[in-house]
C-alpha cells in the first residue's frame, strides 16, 4: 500500500509540472515562456553558495595554471576542471562571467539537473521519453560590472558538433530577482521559427556567432525580468542576449541544456542522462 502510495505521489508530480498547452503553444509560437517563482528562496540561497563556490575552485584553478588561458578577440578564457572559464572583458579583469560546464564542481547542481520541476516539461520540449544534459552555464553579472551578451542563437555554436539542434531546450534559472536594471535575459519573440540565422562574418573570430542584426528585429525583444527562482525555458533557435548590469545589485543565473538521452556532453565526454518518467 505504501509503495502504491509513493507511485501515485511521483505520478501527482509528473502532473503537476507537466507542459500546460498554453505553454506548448507559447513554445512553438514564441520559442520561449516563463514560470515564475518554481524554486524556493531557500533553495535558491543554497544554489547561489554552490554557485560560488564553483567560481571559488574555477579562479583558483585558473589562476594555478596560466597556460590554460588564452585570449579571442581580446576576450580571456580558461580551460580548467573540465571548465571553460569567461572572464569578464575589461582589459586584465580576474571578474569571472561564465563557467561552462559547472555541474560536476558541485554535488547540489548534480542534483539539481534532475529536478523533476525541470525535467518533466524539458521531456516534452526535447520530445522523447528520456533526457540527458546537453550542457550547464552559470552566467554571473556581477554589480556595476557584469557586462553585455551581444545578440545570438545558440544553435550555430553547437551546429559543428551536433546533429539533433532541434531537440536543445534552454532553460534558464534566475538566481536573483532579474530586472532591466541588473541586465535581465532578453528575446526575440518569434526569432526561433527562421532556424540558424546568418552571423556577423568579418567581424572577429567569434563574430559568426552573433546574429547578423539584419535578422534581428528589436521590435520582438522581450525585457524578461522574473523573480529569483523563475525558469525561463528557450528555443536553441530563439535570438537572445541582455545588457549590462549597471545597477548595484548581482544578476546570476544558471543555463541547463538537454537532448535526448543517450548523447554525450557538449564538452565533457560523457552522457549524463536523467532518470525515466515515473508512472502515474
Ligand atoms: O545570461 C545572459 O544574459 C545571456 C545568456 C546567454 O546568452 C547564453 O548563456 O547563451
Amino acid at each position: 500500500m505504501r509503495e502504491m502510495n509513493q507511485v501515485s505521489a511521483l505520478g501527482d508530480l509528473e502532473n503537476r509540472w507537466a507542459l500546460t498547452p498554453a505553454e506548448h503553444r507559447a513554445w512553438l509560437e514564441e520559442g520561449y515562456f516563463v514560470r515564475p517563482r518554481v524554486f524556493t528562496e531557500t533553495e535558491i540561497v543554497e544554489f547561489r553558495a554552490a554557485a560560488e563556490r564553483v567560481v571559488a575552485i574555477a579562479g583558483s584553478a585558473s589562476a594555478a595554471h596560466e597556460t590554460a588561458s588564452y585570449s579571442i578577440d581580446g576576450n580571456r578564457y580558461s580551460e580548467v576542471l573540465d571548465a571553460t572559464v569567461q572572464f569578464e572583458h575589461q582589459q586584465g579583469s580576474g571578474t569571472i562571467r561564465v563557467v561552462e560546464p559547472f555541474h560536476h564542481l558541485d554535488a547540489a547542481f548534480n542534483t539539481m539537473i534532475d529536478d523533476p520541476r525541470i525535467v518533466v516539461p524539458i521531456r516534452s520540449l526535447v520530445g522523447t521519453e528520456r533526457v540527458a544534459l546537453f550542457t550547464d552555464k552559470i552566467n554571473l553579472k556581477r554589480p556595476h560590472q557584469g557586462s553585455a551578451f551581444r545578440w545570438h542563437q545558440d544553435s550555430p555554436y553547437w551546429s559543428h558538433f551536433c546533429s539533433h539542434l532541434d531537440q536543445l531546450p534552454n532553460v534558464m534559472l534566475a538566481m536573483d530577482d532579474a530586472s532591466i536594471a541588473n541586465g535581465c535575459f532578453r528575446v526575440i519573440r518569434g526569432s526561433h521559427r527562421h532556424g540558424a540565422l546568418p552571423g556577423q562574418e568579418g567581424r572577429g573570430r567569434l563574430g559568426p556567432l552573433f546574429t547578423d542584426p539584419a535578422y534581428v528585429d528589436l521590435d520582438q525583444q522581450v525585457p524578461l525580468e522574473m523573480p529569483l527562482g523563475s525558469l525561463a525555458f528557450f528555443s536553441p533557435h530563439t535570438v537572445h542576449g541582455s545588457q549590462p548590469n549597471d545597477s548595484g545589485l548581482p544578476r546570476r543565473a544558471i543555463v541547463l541544456t538537454y537532448q535526448p538521452a543517450g548523447h554525450r556532453m557538449f564538452k565533457i565526454d560523457a552522457v549524463r542522462d536523467c532518470p525515466a518518467r515515473t508512472a502515474a
